[in-house]
């Protein structure tokens, strides 16, 4: 610390709810920085478990300092129905802070984002449909609509009307949809920003100053590095950037602030939506990682798609976010199988080694993975609090990961729970 960066290394999914909100305490502020609703971060506390898909893994700790910065895509619905839903349960969300400068994302951005997906058949993209493309591409047409826009009715009403013209024709089908009526929306709109007025702020300055007094801050990143839309696996990926440099970006403060970057991977490869996976398993085994795994989408359900671990994308994931640490969660998913599979290079179409992870789209899709095979272990390792506890295989494992990708590994998820880690740095 103080500015830390947490990112997905895969996919996404890897667990890093569960590490931002054990990093929290040590921490006086967590601040997302980019994706939306699409997100769905799970912490384990005491056997209750909470699913945040807007508000900052940090909220569980009263009173800490949770930003929404200006680089995430707000659903006001989504994000009024969370802050309800946390104070029924009786969580303090007074802490929670969101940036004037975030982009809404409105009802016309949910239809037509499952309108896109039905409209390419095949091909879709098999997004969340929670309106993050449409949201982010308004946002780069400057048609957006920000946070701040809720506050005057007049502004609003007027950039609705502005976001609504270029859309007219592919929103004919949704005429009549009472959602798309302007003054309902704009009053809805309203309800919204009257709802979040006490906690809109100019948060890079509440960032700034956290960071210039030299407080601990992480930036929490949703999604992964795989799904970056501009070194993820382009056009199966996420509109924003879920990379560690996005962070300066997304909150509003420079790279000199940032002093570490932690990337969450899972022990295993898994993917929710469409899109090139090389280790990807359509068998037994992937079945089993999946009902073992529990690996369902934490905001839609759907299952994920899952693999073995590829060291070819994490090597890749360590460059392009400039890894200072990885995490390896859900290490033990792998427990019982006798032989575990890392994938070290690919084989393009040509038979030829591959062992960079390759940027032309039709390569990677032609990529077949080469594994070196690893000894499994058959022990529980859920109850395992220090290394010293772990199997030896399971240290070898770790530490083939460790080399392989040239990052130390500082923490180990043994069970969702927030107590099942193992520090080893
Ligand atoms: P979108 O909705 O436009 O961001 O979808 C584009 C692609 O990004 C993927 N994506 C995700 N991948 C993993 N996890 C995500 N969050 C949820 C979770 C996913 C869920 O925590 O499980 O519940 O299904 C997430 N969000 C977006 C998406 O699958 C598309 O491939
Ligand atoms: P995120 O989006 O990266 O925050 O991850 P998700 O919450 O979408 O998915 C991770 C899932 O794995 C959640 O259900 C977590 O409770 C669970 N989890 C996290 N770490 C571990 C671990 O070390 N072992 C096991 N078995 N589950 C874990
Ligand atoms: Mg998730």
């Amino acid at each position: 610390m103080p500015g830390i960066v947490i990112v997905g290394a895969q996919w996404g999914d890897e667990g890093k709810g569960k590490v931002v909100d054990l990093l929290a305490e040590q921490a006086e502020a967590v601040v997302r920085f980019q994706g939306g609703n699409n997100a769905g971060h799970t912490i384990v506390r005491e056997g209750e478990t909470f699913k945040f898909h807007l508000i900052p893994s940090g909220i569980l700790y009263p009173g800490k300092l949770c930003v929404i910065g200006n680089g995430v895509v707000i659903d006001p619905k989504v994000l009024t129905g969370e802050i309800d839903g946390l104070r029924a349960r009786g969580i303090d969300v007074s802490g929670l802070r969101i940036s004037a400068n975030a982009h809404l994302i409105m009802p016309y951005h949910l239809l037509l984002d499952t309108a896109g997906e039905a409209k390419l058949g095949k091909l879709q993209i098999g997004t969340t449909r929670r309106g993050i493309g449409p949201a982010y591409a308004d946002k780069a047409s400057r048609v957006g609509i920000r946070v701040q826009d809720l506050l005057d009715e007049k502004i609003l009403k007027k950039k609705i009307m502005a976001a609504l013209e270029p859309k007219k024709l592919s929103l004919r089908p949704y005429e009549r949809d009472p959602e798309l009526d302007l003054q309902a929306m704009t009053e809805q709109y309203l309800i919204y920003g009257h709802k979040l007025e006490q906690y809109i702020a100019d948060t890079a300055k509440l960032c700034w100053d956290l960071l210039d007094d030299g407080r601990n801050v992480i930036f929490e990143g949703a999604q992964g590095v795989l799904l970056d839309i501009d070194h993820g696996t382009y056009p199966f990926v996420t509109s924003s950037n879920p990379v560690a440099g996005a962070a300066t970006i997304g909150a509003g403060v420079g790279p000199r602030d940032i002093d570490e970057v932690w990337g969450i991977a899972k022990a295993y490869a898994t993917r929710v939506g469409s899109g090139p996976f090389p280790t990807e398993l359509h068998d037994d085994v992937g079945e089993e990682i999946r009902s073992r795994g529990g690996e369902f989408g934490t905001t839609t359900g759907r299952p994920r798609r899952t693999g073995w671990m590829d060291l070819v994308a994490l090597k890749y994931a360590a460059r392009i976010n400039g890894l200072t640490s990885l995490a390896i969660t859900k290490l033990d998913v792998l427990s019982g199988f006798e032989t575990l599979k890392v994938c070290t290079s690919y084989l393009s179409a040509e038979d030829a080694e591959l062992d960079h992870f390759p940027y032309h789209q039709s390569v990677l899709h032609h990529a077949r993975p080469v594994y070196t095979e690893l000894p499994g272990w058959s022990e529980d390792i859920t109850t395992c609090r220090s290394a010293d506890d772990l199997p030896q295989k399971a240290k070898d494992y770790l530490e083939f990961l460790s080399d392989f990708v040239g990052v130390p590994i500082t923490l180990v998820g043994v069970g969702p729970g927030r107590e099942q880690i193992i520090w080893l740095r």
